[in-house]
């Protein structure tokens, strides 16, 4: 596991040759490459810190759960002692991630998503829900086949909660033995661990600030910025570049009345857990924010379409490749987090 990663001696090796790279005077004139591997380096030893810090603190009984998007309840939350009042089904079926025995049956308890979804009232309009999971992880499903076999969310699996490094504790479970044909739409890589969100249908573009919320129209209103590029937003996107659409960063805060000029930093908080974790918080410095068209991404493509929850919108950020080029960039951050997806809010620091 990543953890481990620390003390391999060549992940050492690694950071003291990038020191020794930072330190140098004659890879002034190569910035970039020395920076970047620090902040890879730093990225790793983040990452490290917070996965162990995770299992220790993520306790299962502070476990939430929510439902949101076109349902006509507003946004659901779930404790855990919800959860499992709500986990009276089973499915008994192999795992394609068992790897120690792919044929044996294991016994799943959860929360049949279907009936879940019947009782929050699922909109016409909604085709599919997406299920998010602690670590920004992403799958979407089809409503038609959420009714059509009973797919759960799983609190249990052989009478004992599933372990956080199995993927509890909740996760999305396919009745593959019983509907064999279900492996073939949905593979292992649909089987969401650690489920934190399902968000039904889309939701509309909208971006928090301090107690304000600038909506789809307020977006809308502000300069709009188009980049080309090949995108990091995982599943779903088109390989090679791709068009983004959206406003400034600099221009959201200006729009939310927030001054950053003397101030450090703006923190960019998705709807993943992870990447709401105050002791990792994604920090843009201000004179990347000001100096640099961070974009909040609000369509995509030369149709302009918005961005579905399949994709992790309504809104993702996008830290363009140009804001690298002049070597100035301040902001230390690794890939996976310069595409964030499913943005939601910033914050002034
Ligand atoms: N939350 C979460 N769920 C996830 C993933 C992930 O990274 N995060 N990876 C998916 C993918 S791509 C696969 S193949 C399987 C990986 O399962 P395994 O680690 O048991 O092979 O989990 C799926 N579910
Ligand atoms: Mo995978």
């Amino acid at each position: 596991m990543p953890n481990l990663f620390i003390f391999n001696p060549t992940f050492r090796v690694a950071s003291f040759l990038t020191l020794l790279a930072i330190l140098l005077p004659g890879c002034s004139q190569r910035p970039k490459e020395a920076k970047l591997a620090q902040w890879r380096a730093e990225a790793i030893a983040n990452n490290n810190a917070m996965v162990a810090q995770q299992a220790k603190t993520t306790k299962v009984k502070e476990w939430e759960f929510f439902v949101s998007g076109q349902i006509a309840k507003g946004t659901q939350r779930f404790s855990w002692s919800e959860l499992e009042a709500l986990a009276t089904s089973r499915v008994n079926t192999t795992s394609p991630h068992n790897s120690k025995n792919l044929n044996a049956i294991l016994y799943f308890r959860g929360i049949v998503v279907s009936q879940l979804l019947d009782r929050l009232g699922v909109k016409p309009e909604a085709t599919n829900v997406t299920f998010l999971g602690y670590d920004g992880f992403r799958s979407t499903v089809s409503i038609k086949d959420l009714r059509r076999y009973p797919i759960i969310l799983a609190v249990e699996r052989d009478g004992r909660p599933i372990p956080r490094s199995e993927g509890g504790p909740l996760s999305l479970v396919f009745p593959q033995s019983e509907y064999p044909q279900l492996h073939e739409v949905y593979a292992e890589r649909f089987w969401a661990f650690y489920v934190t969100h399902a968000i039904v249908g889309n939701e509309p573009a909208q971006i928090r600030i301090g107690n304000r919320t600038l909506d789809s129209n307020a977006l809308d209103r502000l300069p709009q910025i188009t980049i080309e590029e090949a995108v990091g937003y995982r599943q779903g996107w088109p390989i090679g570049k791709v068009k983004l659409h959206g406003v400034r960063v600099r221009d959201v805060l200006t729009a939310g009345n927030v001054a950053i000029a003397n101030r450090e930093a703006v923190i960019v908080k998705g709807k993943s857990a992870v990447s709401r974790d105050p002791k990792n918080p994604i920090r843009l410095r201000s004179a990347d924010v000001r100096d640099c068209d961070i974009l909040l991404v609000t369509r995509w493509g030369d149709s302009y379409q918005p961005i579905s929850s399949r994709l992790g919108g309504p809104v993702t950020l996008a830290i363009p490749a140009s804001c690298y080029s002049g070597g100035g960039f301040q902001t230390p951050i690794d890939d996976d987090r310069r595409w964030l997806t499913f943005v939601e809010e910033l914050d002034v620091e």
